[in-house]
């Protein structure tokens, strides 16, 4: 059967990918990172594209993450397919980071995980009163990955945090706010949108200011204060201190959601936040989440995390350990280590270069 899980194809000077698995919210799998980044290879150094449109093929979600069953089923084996999905993965989101053409990214609906992993590096985000978007991993064990230890620290104060460790999701108003969307126009018109940009892509500034509707009030602008107070402490322990001492509504709701999450991930969350506040580049961003993946991708949380909430719907993990106290800095150091040089996770090879051993 050939997969058409990825629609690829030129309109004109514009070049299109639509994610189509609608059945999964456009969850991406192997297949379709390979799919797009052979795609996204091919028009990088053709003169007829001048730009790349990413969106959904249908349904009211752009993409819930990634095949994370997979994963999570290679995890209690040998973790091969695990990795492997994981090292294409992080190659698309680094091949579309530095990518030299403008690439847009229409935020139309859930766009949450790996989603969030192919919009972020896009030059124009457009969000809809229907985006609705999250990091939400740590109900399933996994890590802000996908290059939010890049992403996070890099926007307003300590919303990237907070946004890591709740899983909070922020419509198109708080995306605005953040930084994480660029442009907002209604659902209704994105259609027309599409159309006006394939017609003339050199005017997208002009078309996306003309459709721009207004997307409200953000609603984090009125807990950003506590946001950076609350979050801003020096460690996971002291922030979950801050939130029960805090003991408001707002605070205790935050605090719960953190709990609700596998204490491991909450852990490696803030130390993934705290490396990335620090880090020079992207590739080496990647690298260090490829590490990371590859562990907790075998971890019993993220095995347990994908029965709980995907498979057995129960969403009941019994995380191990059950406590955020209860994660030990051996264990910490053990996940954030330098994977043994044939392990490694490497970019894209450049043009001209000579492929490694991964690219065959
Ligand atoms: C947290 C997550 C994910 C999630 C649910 C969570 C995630 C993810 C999916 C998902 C959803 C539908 C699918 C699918 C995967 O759900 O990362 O294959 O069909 O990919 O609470 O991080």
């Amino acid at each position: 059967m050939p997969d058409d899980s990825i629609i690829a194809r030129v309109e004109g000077r514009t070049a299109r990918l639509s994610l189509n698995r609608p059945q999964a919210i456009h969850a991406l799998t192997l297949e379709m990172c390979r799919s797009m980044t052979e795609a996204l290879l091919a028009w990088r150094d053709d003169p007829a594209i001048d730009l790349v449109l990413i969106d959904h093929a249908s349904g009211r979600g752009f993409c819930a993450g990634g095949d994370v069953r997979v994963a999570a089923e290679s995890g209690k084996g040998d973790g091969t397919a695990a990795r492997e999905f994981f090292h294409t993965e992080y190659r698309l989101n680094a091949l579309l980071f530095s990518y030299p053409k403008p690439v847009v990214a229409m935020m139309d609906g859930i766009v949450m995980g790996g989603g969030v992993g192919v919009s972020l590096p896009a030059r124009y985000r457009v969000a809809t009163e229907r985006t609705v978007l999250a990091m939400p991993e740590g109900a399933i064990g996994l890590f802000p990955d996908v290059g939010a230890g890049w992403y996070l620290p890099r926007l307003l104060g300590r919303t990237g945090l907070w946004m890591a460790l709740t899983a909070a999701r922020l419509r198109a108003a708080d995306c605005l706010l953040l930084g994480l969307a660029t442009d907002h126009v209604r659902s209704a018109d994105i259609e027309a949108v599409k159309a006006e940009i394939v017609a003339r892509p050199d005017q997208i500034e002009e078309i996306l200011t003309r459709y721009d509707a207004d997307a409200g009030e953000p609603p984090v602008g009125l807990v950003r204060d506590r946001i950076d107070a609350l979050f801003g402490r020096p460690s996971l322990d002291a922030i979950v201190v801050a939130l029960d001492a805090d003991g408001s509504q707002w605070a205790l709701g935050q605090l719960a959601a953190i709990r609700a999450h596998s204490p491991q991930t909450m852990q490696v969350a803030f130390r993934l936040f705290r490396h990335g506040e620090a880090m020079q580049g992207f590739e080496e961003e990647m690298a260090l989440e490829y590490a990371i993946a590859a562990r907790l991708s075998a971890s019993h949380d993220f095995i347990e995390g994908v029965r709980a909430v995907l498979v057995d719907k129960d969403n009941a993990p019994r995380w191990d350990p059950a406590e955020i106290e209860g994660v030990d800095e051996a264990r910490l150091a053990a996940i954030f280590a330098p994977l043994p040089p044939g392990e490694v996770w490497t970019p894209l090879p450049n043009p001209g270069e000579k492929a490694s051993f991964r690219d065959g």
